[in-house]
């Protein structure tokens, strides 16, 4: 049976970010990907000229209209860009049935904003609680918590917030972080480091939509939260140390880096 996964985010005409990556990342992990769009933007690897959201109703209207023909398995959103949106998503997340991983994406990596400052608020205190994993960098986990992260304990206190909003689970990425990019889950089964390795490289375009793409996938095809997160990081780190070098500025990561087939159990939920 074909596994689904669905995506709610933005475009990234260039290919690299938002829906594109996530559908690219779905597939490359041999799962089914429907995609709802929430804004459009205008880029390519050197920089974002324009944002449009959509307006929620529209984003409302896909997502109903997908959700009970096609139900997936396993959904992440991404660029969500306006309050209303966040308050729609939401709205409809509250009787999702399957886990719904929410990367916070705030700012492009140009500085560019997709998510307003008055959306934060929401994003927390309705979206959160109907979370399994939120995924955000330092940067945004800082913005979510208040709590300024120079330390592994910060970190820790940082996690230990995110679940208080309600969610089920929360990984903080290192990748922003100035040493090696250890990324930092908290679930019901404690807190836990993912050690990682730091690949110098300025095609890092898209890399958190690629991590949070592969997580989904993991979690749609029934593997553990832990398991999905450790394939996603390592399918990261092969994804920048062989990007194609496409573009004139950051550009993608490698999007055909090889699935490895995992011997770690999967939870059977086949019908
Ligand atoms: O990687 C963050 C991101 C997410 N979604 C869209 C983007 C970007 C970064 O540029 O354009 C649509």
């Amino acid at each position: 049976l074909q596994t689904v996964a669905l995506t709610i985010a933005g475009s990234d005409p260039s290919g690299g970010a938002g829906v594109q990556a996530d559908l690219k990342i779905f597939h490359q992990f041999g799962v089914y990907g429907e995609a709802v769009l929430t804004l459009l933007t205008v880029q390519n690897t050197r920089s974002v000229v324009r944002v449009q959201p959509l307006s929620a109703d529209l984003v409302r209207q896909q997502i109903e209209a997908v959700i009970d023909d096609i139900p997936p398995r396993a959904a992440k959103t991404g660029a969500l860009g306006s309050r209303e949106i966040v308050e729609t998503v939401a709205e409809l997340a509250g009787s999702f049935s399957f886990p719904l991983v929410v990367d916070p994406v705030m700012i492009s990596t140009h500085g560019k904003r997709l998510l307003p400052i008055d959306a934060i608020e929401t994003l927390k205190e309705r979206l959160l609680p109907h979370t399994h994993l939120v995924t955000p960098n330092i940067r945004e986990a800082e913005l979510l918590t208040g709590v300024t992260i120079a330390s592994e304990n910060n970190v820790r206190e940082a996690t230990k917030r995110l679940l208080a909003f309600g969610c089920r689970a929360a990984v903080i990425k290192g990748g922003h972080s100035v040493g090696e990019p250890i990324d930092y889950l908290l679930d019901d089964d404690g807190f836990v480091a993912f050690p990682g390795v730091r690949v110098n490289s300025r095609h890092t375009h898209g890399t958190g939509c690629v991590y949070s793409a592969a997580i989904t996938a993991c979690l749609a095809e029934g593997y553990k939260l832990r398991d999905s997160v450790g394939i996603a990081k390592d399918f990261v780190r092969r994804a920048i140390e062989t990007a194609p070098g496409l573009g004139t500025g950051s550009g993608p990561l490698n999007h055909f880096v090889t699935v490895p087939r995992m011997a770690a159990p999967r939870l059977v939920f086949r019908d």
